[in-house]
């Protein structure tokens, strides 16, 4: 049975392209919930309720595992999903985000970027705190990079000076030192990695969810016996709620693979 991938839009490729690179052989089905992208705003009841069909979708085609590949769902989620597929392994994003967090910070200046619902509910703030005692966090929504990537714009001036209107008070609140390690804590950021990282300076790590989650996932299969043993390079499916053509151009460009909207 594949592993069943979900996000809000094209964000959770990001973390499926994690998952594939280590786990070459396991077969993949991602649900891109394109119809109703974003979900950084939207009421945590809404969010909930979104998940949960997303899952119910994935379950019914048969998965041996859910993995939320989505922040802003995660952090309102996890705990629904989990309770209601169990005994399918569920695994959420922010828990693998803020360990890479913890592993790249030396001086425990954090900072975290994310889609609105996922700042303000505190989950990063939370959990880096609970694995980092010692750790300040200054936590910034940016909204309009999920729209940019979904867009597939990635690069540019435009997409730097909307970055550098959102890090440089987030940076400034820190003073001179400023943070060591920016989380980029929404799976759509990681798509802009290059104009952030211009943006950031060197001097920042640019952190996310995905090699972790993806060390996760590997660790859970191991222990409950669930790797595919075969030999051949995996498959990846996709399922779009809407708008599949665009799913499958900005995604296809995004991963380096043709998908076909058709399928
Ligand atoms: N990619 C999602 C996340 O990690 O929070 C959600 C982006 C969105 O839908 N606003």
């Amino acid at each position: 049975l594949p592993i069943g991938v979900f996000d809000s839009g094209v964000g959770g490729l990001t973390v499926l392209r994690a998952l594939q690179d280590l786990l070459p052989h396991e077969n993949f089905l991602y649900l891109g919930d394109t119809a109703r992208v974003p979900y950084g705003a939207k009421s945590a009841d809404s969010v909930i309720k979104y998940a949960l069909q997303a899952g119910d979708a994935l379950v019914a085609e048969g998965i041996k595992m859910l993995v939320i590949a989505c922040n802003t769902a995660s952090a309102v989620s996890l705990k629904s999903l989990a309770d209601k597929y169990s005994p399918l392994p569920v695994i959420g994003v922010i828990k693998p985000g803020a360990e890479a967090a913890c592993q790249a910070s030396v001086n425990g200046k954090i900072a975290v970027i994310a889609t609105e619902n996922t700042v303000n509910g505190g989950a990063y703030q939370r959990t880096i705190c609970s694995m980092h005692p010692n750790a300040e966090i200054i936590a910034q929504p940016c909204p309009l990079f999920v729209g940019l990537a979904e867009e597939g714009w990635t690069e540019g001036e435009l997409v730097e000076a909307i970055a550098a209107r959102y890090l440089e008070p987030l940076f400034a609140k820190f003073g001179d030192e400023g943070p060591d390690t920016l989380v980029l804590g929404c799976t759509h950021f990681p798509v802009l990695r290059g104009a952030i990282a211009n943006v950031a300076g060197k001097n920042i790590k640019l952190v996310d969810s995905a090699e972790t989650t993806a060390k996760t996932v590997k660790n859970i299969l191991a222990e409950s016996k669930l790797s595919n043993c075969s030999t051949q390079r995996g498959h990846v499916s996709f399922l779009a709620t809407d708008s599949a053509k665009r799913f499958a151009a900005v995604g296809g460009a995004f991963l380096g693979v043709e998908i076909d909207p058709e399928d």
